[in-house]
């Protein structure tokens, strides 16, 4: 078995340590990805920043690690705590992209390979004591210019009561100058953890979205977001009161309509009506899925799915129902399990009525069709 490292062709020692004498200094800072089907290896891109919106760009530079072994399948990597890359490969013959059974008895769930890089010659990092370390001392080792390092400082200080962690974040911001490029990350720490707390400080919040590093403020502009639009006091998205059915049984008039579990479909998808009845719906949601039931004009589908899909994330306020003239009558959102019984009239015109959910993405299956006779 051969693995190319960097366009250099070498052997797998033994020990199973991959090791490259060339990863210049400017590596540091790119954007890898794992490809584990067709390009075995990892894919390298260096990144551009526009620190005004917050996007990056990223540009393919060489590859980091390509193997010529079919059954390489790098799945992930870490920088460890010596500072080395860790790639584990499930070295596998079987994938998972419907080119194989998922459970395919072949699959291997007991062997694979951990690939360690590191540079000849250069000294690794000493390890950093982390776990059931005092508070100070974690909030410290949030200097550190290693990203895992502070990762797992942070992981350490979620562990910690609130309380503490407050009120030594808040004595240790103040060294500080937010005037100090070179203070920005470390400021920015400060205020990651009061978001990992749940505990608001809009001052610190203002302070970091001041600072003269513009990686800084666009990063607190995401904490920002996150206070701003606060999920654990969720605004009142039902202004209107569930209309739920409270008998448990439709009534015998009624046309029942339900949700097919796990399909995106109603079990009935066309039904019969004579022009100008009063139609009574028992509309049933069995599914895990949200869906709604809307009555339309004939060949009114589309029109009106694509309406309601232009709601985007507000659509949740009136259950993706949009205005739009061709709706006849509509339900709303039924969560798992509820009920409700619409009542219309049936429109007087003979025709093929469409029905639709219109939560995003369903009315393309989720359909049927209203027959209105004489
Ligand atoms: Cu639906």
């Amino acid at each position: 078995m051969r693995r190319l490292l960097r366009n250099t062709v070498r052997p797998v020692p033994s020990s199973g340590i991959l090791s490259s004498d060339h990863f210049p200094k400017t590596n540091q800072g790119n954007f890898l990805i794992c490809n584990a089907i067709a390009f075995l290896g990892i894919k390298q891109y260096t990144l551009s920043f526009d620190t005004e919106k917050g996007d990056a760009n990223g540009t393919e530079a060489e590859d980091l690690l390509v193997s010529e072994d079919p059954n390489f399948r790098p799945t992930d990597f870490e920088i460890g705590d010596d500072g080395a890359l860790y790639v584990s490969d499930w070295a596998n013959p079987i994938v998972g992209h419907m080119q194989h059974n998922v459970r395919d008895p072949s699959r291997d769930h007991a062997h694979g390979r951990i690939y360690r890089i590191t540079v000849p010659g250069r000294p690794l990092s000493g390890h950093v004591q982390i776990d059931g370390q005092p508070i100070t001392k974690l909030l410290d080792t949030l200097k550190h210019p290693v990203n895992g390092i502070r990762h797992r400082a942070r992981v350490e200080i979620s562990e910690r009561e609130t309380k503490a962690v407050i009120a030594a974040t808040e004595k240790w911001v103040k060294q500080f100058d937010p005037k100090k490029k070179g203070d920005a990350h470390h400021i920015l720490e400060a205020l990651w953890v009061y978001q990992q707390h749940n505990v608001v400080n809009r001052e610190l919040l203002a302070t970091v979205l001041a600072s003269p590093e513009p990686h800084a403020r666009v990063a607190a502009g995401t904490v920002r977001q996150f206070w701003d639009n606060n999920t654990s006091s969720p605004v009142d998205i039902e202004e209107d009161a569930p209309v739920v059915a409270v008998n448990k049984k439709p009534d015998a008039d009624a046309i029942v309509i339900k949700t097919v579990m796990e399909k995106m479909m109603y079990a009935k998808t066309t039904f019969t009506v004579k022009a100008g009845q009063k139609v009574k719906i028992w509309f049933e949601n069995p599914d895990y899925m949200p869906h709604n039931l809307i009555i339309g004009q004939p060949k009114s589908a589309e029109s009106i799915g694509n309406a309601a899909e232009k709601l985007g994330a507000k659509g949740f306020k009136n259950g993706f129902v949009p205005k739009h003239k061709m709706i006849i009558a509509a339900t709303r959102l039924l969560n798992h399990k509820e009920t409700q019984v619409l009542e219309f009239t049936a429109p007087t015109t003979p025709g093929d009525y469409d029905y639709l959910c219109t939560f995003p993405g369903h009315w393309r299956m989720m359909r049927g069709v209203m027959k209105v006779v004489k």
